[in-house]
C-alpha cells in the first residue's frame, strides 16, 4: 500500500550572512578616524509550516529547492546591511522530516500552524566598529557573512483522503479518479474490478489540492461486513467530504434512487455520522444513459467519457474540501524545536589529526579573516573561551598534530 505515502527530497538553503566593513571615519584634518564599519546583515532562515491547504507533496517533485535571501553587507558609517527575506514553505498536515542521509526524523509537522527550523540563516559580520578596544583603537579586520545553513531532507506523509467515492460495484468510481487525478487504477466493466482503495491527488493549482479516496464498490450490507466495502469504509469515515456515484446507466438497471437509498442506509449504519458529513450526489455516465433517466434525474451529472459535467464537480469538492478545512478548530502552532549543539566537541581523525566540532567554534573561524595576524589572534582568543585548547589536550593531541576547524587546518601548539 505504498501509494498511501508520499515522500519527496527537498533541499533547504537559508540566507548567507551579510560581511561585516571595514571602514574609518574622516575627521577634518585628521586623515584616520575611529573605526565605523557596519555590520553584515543576517541570512534569511527556512520554515517548514504545516498547513491544512495542502494536501500532497506533489508540490516538491520537480521543484525541490527553496532557497532563502542573503543578507547585505555592512558599510562605512556605521550602516548595518539588511536582513535577508526568510521563507516558509508550506507542507502538509502530518508531513514527517527525516535527515536524507541518515533517516534520523527532525520533526513531525502535525498540525496547521506547526512550525520548525529547517536551515538557519548565516549570521551577519561585524564590522570593524565592534572590535574597537583599548588596546585595539584601529582595528583592521571584521567578519564575514557565515555561510545560510543548507541541508538535503526527505519528507513523508500518509496521504488522507480529503474526499471518498462511494458507489455501488461498476458506477464509474476508478474512471472518475483517473480523470481527475493521476492516479491509474484499473477499470473494467464488470463490478468488483477494485479490491483495494486507491489515492489521488487534484491538483488545481498551488493553493487548491486535495486527495481523493476510490474505494471498492459498496453493496447491500457492507455495514454487516458484506462483499469488500466493509474493510474500506475506515477511508470514508475520515474523509471531509464524500461524493456518491450513482451509476445513471447500471447493468443490473437498479433504478438511481434506489442505489441512492441503498448507498446512504449502508452509510448511516456504519456510522450515523456519515449523514452529516458534506456530500455531493451525481449521477455518472451521462453519455450512454437513457435519456429519459438523465431528465428523471435531479442532480449533478457527468460523464468520465465526455467529461461532461466533471469540471463542475471538481470545482464543487475544492470548494467543500476547502470549507472543511476551514472549520476544523485550529490550536496553537507548535514550534518544534530542534537539539541545540552550541557545545564543542573534539573528533580524533587519526594519529596526527584532530577535528573541532560546534556552531561556535565553527562560527570562530569561519566568521572570521583568517589572514591578518590580528583577526587570528582574535580567533585565538575566541576558541580559548571556548575551551578548545581543553578539549584538545583531553583527546591526546600532542605538539605538532593538526587540528581541523571547518576548512581550515592549524598546528596545535600546547599552551605551558
Ligand atoms: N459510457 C461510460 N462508461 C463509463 C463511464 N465511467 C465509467 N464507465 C465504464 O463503466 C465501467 C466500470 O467503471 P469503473 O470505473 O471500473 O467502475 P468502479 O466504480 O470503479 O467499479 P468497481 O471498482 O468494481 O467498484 C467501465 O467499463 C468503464 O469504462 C462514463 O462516464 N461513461
Ligand atoms: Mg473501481
Amino acid at each position: 500500500m505504498s501509494q498511501f505515502v508520499d515522500e519527496c527530497q527537498l533541499n533547504v538553503r537559508a540566507g548567507d550572512g551579510g560581511a561585516g566593513c571595514v571602514a574609518f571615519r574622516r575627521e577634518g584634518p585628521v586623515a584616520m578616524g575611529g573605526p565605523n564599519g557596519g555590520d553584515g546583515g543576517k541570512g534569511g532562515d527556512v520554515w517548514l509550516v504545516a498547513d491544512r491547504n495542502v494536501a500532497s507533496l506533489l508540490a516538491f517533485r520537480d521543484h525541490p529547492h527553496r532557497i532563502a535571501g542573503n543578507g547585505v553587507h555592512g558599510k562605512g558609517k556605521d550602516l548595518h546591511g539588511r536582513r535577508g527575506e526568510g521563507l516558509e514553505v508550506k507542507v502538509p498536515e502530518g508531513t514527517v522530516v527525516r535527515d536524507m542521509y541518515s533517516g534520523e526524523i527532525l520533526a513531525d509537522l502535525q498540525q496547521h500552524g506547526d512550525r520548525w527550523l529547517a536551515a538557519h540563516g548565516g549570521r551577519g559580520g561585524r564590522g570593524n566598529a565592534r572590535f574597537l578596544t583599548n588596546r585595539r583603537r584601529a582595528p583592521s579586520f571584521a567578519e564575514q557573512g557565515e555561510h545560510g545553513e543548507e541541508r538535503w531532507l526527505k519528507l513523508e506523509l500518509k496521504l488522507l483522503a480529503d474526499v471518498a467515492l462511494v458507489g455501488f460495484p461498476n458506477a464509474g468510481k476508478s474512471t472518475l479518479i483517473s480523470v481527475i487525478s493521476a492516479a491509474r487504477p484499473k477499470i473494467a466493466d464488470y463490478p468488483f474490478t477494485t479490491l483495494e482503495p486507491n489515492l489521488g491527488v487534484v491538483r488545481i493549482d498551488d493553493a487548491t489540492e486535495f486527495v481523493v479516496a476510490d474505494i471498492p464498490g459498496l453493496i447491500e450490507g457492507a455495514s454487516e461486513g458484506r462483499g469488500l466495502g466493509h474493510r474500506f469504509l475506515r477511508h470514508v469515515e475520515r474523509a471531509r467530504v464524500l461524493c456518491v456515484l450513482v451509476d445513471l446507466a447500471p447493468l443490473d438497471e437498479t433504478s438511481p434512487s434506489d442505489q441512492l437509498e441503498v448507498l446512504l442506509a449502508e452509510l448511516g449504519k456504519y456510522d450515523a455520522q456519515l449523514l452529516e458529513r458534506p456530500r455531493v450526489i451525481v449521477g455518472t455516465k451521462t453519455d450512454s444513459a437513457d435519456p429519459a433517466v438523465v431528465a428523471d434525474w435531479d442532480g449533478m451529472v457527468i460523464s468520465s467519457v465526455t467529461n461532461q459535467g466533471v469540471r463542475e464537480l471538481v470545482g464543487r469538492l475544492a470548494s467543500l474540501v476547502h470549507e472543511a478545512r476551514q472549520e476544523e478548530p485550529v490550536s496553537e502552532g507548535r514550534v518544534i524545536l530542534r537539539p541545540d549543539s552550541d557545545g564543542a566537541w573534539v573528533e580524533r581523525v587519526d594519529e596526527h589529526n584532530f577535528r573541532v566540532l560546534g556552531r561556535k567554534v565553527l562560527r570562530a573561524v569561519h566568521l572570521n579573516d583568517v589572514t591578518t595576524p590580528e583577526a587570528l589572534a582574535y580567533i585565538d582568543e575566541r576558541l580559548k573561551k571556548l575551551g578548545v585548547p581543553r578539549l584538545l589536550a583531553r583527546a591526546g593531541a600532542n605538539e605538532g598534530d593538526v587540528v581541523w576547524i571547518g576548512e581550515f587546518s592549524f598546528d596545535y601548539h600546547p599552551e605551558h
